[in-house]
C-alpha cells in the first residue's frame, strides 16, 4: 500500500489568538506559496484544496482566568473541526495548515468525530498539555492537549467557547516526540497520567529509529487504527526552522523530522495532520522565512508519500523491456 496515491484534502486556518505574536496567521500563505499542492501532486496524490477557513473576530471575549480570547479560539475550532470532520468523511487525509497549535483542538476533535478510535502523534517542542490553572502564560496554543483528554476533565474549568466539544482522548493514545520545554505543572500532567513521551534528551540515547519503533508499537501493536499527526515547526531546531514563535535550542535534525514523518507514512495509517505554528512575521530574513516554509512543506509531503528513496512521477512509467 505504500505506492497506493491519497486523496489529500488541505484545510487552512489562518488563525493567532491562541498565542500572542502576530504573523502566525498567514502560515498558511508561506506554506502553499513554497510549493505545497504541486508538491503533493508530483506524489501522485489527489489534492483537494478547501482554501483558508475565515474565522470570526468577536468583540465580547473577556479573558477567562488568564486565558485571553476563550472565546474567539473556542468559536475558530468549532468551524475548523467541522471542516476537519467533513473533509475526513469524505475518505481524504485532511492536512490542517496553521496557525497556531491551539487550533489543533478542532483539528483532532474534527477528526475523532469520524475516527473515534484514532492516536495522536504530538511532535513539538512543548508539550501543550497546560491547563488554565497550570499555564504561566495563559495562552490556549499551550494547552490544547489538556481539551482533549478524558482524564483531565476533572482538572479543566469550563472554559467559555468550547461547549461545543467533549474530551475524546485517553492518555494512552498519544506520545510525545521532540520535548524539551516542558512546564511544571505540564511534568506533573505526563507522569501522574503516564504518557508515553521521548524528549530530545530521549532522542539523543536512543536514536530516532528506536523512538518511532516504540512509538508505533506503544499506538498500533494492540490494533491498526488511524493516526493524526500533530507537527508544531518549533520541534526542529531554530537553525531550520527560525520563522516560529517559541524557538527553543536544541531540536529535531532535518534527518531526525523526516524520518518520523516517513516512518508514520510506511504505517499506511495517517488519516489527518496539523503543521503549525510557522510564522513568516518572525524569521531575521525573507530567507529565514522561506527556508522555514520550505521545511514545513518537507515534512507534509514525506508524510504523504515523498521518499528519500526514489522520486515518483506523475505520468511516467518505467520503460518495458522489449
Ligand atoms: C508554554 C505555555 C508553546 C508553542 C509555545 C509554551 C507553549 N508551555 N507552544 N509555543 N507552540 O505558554 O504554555
Ligand atoms: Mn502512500
Ligand atoms: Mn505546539
Ligand atoms: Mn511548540
Amino acid at each position: 500500500q505504500q505506492s497506493r496515491a491519497h486523496s489529500v484534502a488541505i484545510v487552512g486556518a489562518p488563525f493567532s489568538k491562541g498565542q500572542k505574536r502576530r504573523g502566525v496567521e498567514v502560515g498558511p500563505k508561506a506554506i502553499r506559496d513554497a510549493g505545497l499542492v504541486e508538491r503533493l501532486r508530483s506524489l501522485e496524490n489527489a489534492v483537494h484544496d478547501f482554501g483558508d477557513l475565515s474565522f470570526e473576530h468577536l468583540e465580547e471575549d473577556d479573558r477567562f482566568m488568564n486565558v485571553p480570547f476563550p472565546r474567539t479560539v473556542g468559536r475558530a475550532n468549532e468551524i475548523l473541526s467541522e471542516a476537519i470532520s467533513t473533509a475526513v468523511g469524505a475518505g481524504n487525509t485532511a492536512v490542517m495548515l496553521g496557525g497556531d497549535h491551539s487550533l489543533a483542538i478542532g483539528s483532532v476533535a474534527g477528526h475523532a468525530q469520524q475516527r473515534p478510535d484514532l492516536c495522536l502523534i504530538w511532535v513539538d517542542a512543548h508539550a501543550d498539555i497546560n491547563t488554565p490553572m497550570t499555564s504561566p502564560s495563559g495562552n490556549l496554543h499551550g494547552q490544547p492537549v489538556a481539551f482533549m483528554l478524558k482524564e483531565l476533565q476533572d482538572k479543566m474549568p469550563a472554559v467559555p467557547g468550547f461547549s461545543w466539544m467533549k474530551p475524546f482522548l485517553s492518555a494512552k493514545d498519544l506520545v510525545y516526540i521532540g520535548l524539551r520545554d516542558v512546564d511544571p505543572g505540564e511534568h506533573v500532567i505526563l507522569k501522574n497520567l503516564g504518557i508515553q513521551c521521548f524528549s530530545m534528551r530521549d532522542i539523543d540515547r536512543m536514536g530516532m529509529q528506536r523512538v518511532m519503533e516504540v512509538t508505533l508499537d506503544h499506538l498500533l501493536a494492540r490494533k491498526q487504527r488511524p493516526i493524526h499527526l500533530s507537527f508544531d515547526i518549533d520541534a526542529f531546531d531554530p537553525s531550520l526552522a527560525p520563522a516560529t514563535g517559541t524557538p527553543v535550542n536544541g531540536g529535531l535534525t532535518y534527518r531526525e523530522g523526516i524520518y518520523i514523518t516517513e516512518e508514520i507514512h510506511n504505517t499506511g495509517l495517517l488519516s489527518a495532520m496539523d503543521l503549525v505554528e510557522v510564522n513568516p512575521a518572525l524569521g531575521a530574513s525573507t530567507e529565514a522565512v522561506e527556508a522555514t516554509a520550505a521545511l514545513a512543506v518537507d515534512v507534509i509531503a514525506s508524510s504523504l508519500g515523498q521518499t528519500r528513496e526514489a522520486a515518483r512521477h506523475r505520468t511516467a512509467r518505467p520503460v518495458e523491456p522489449r
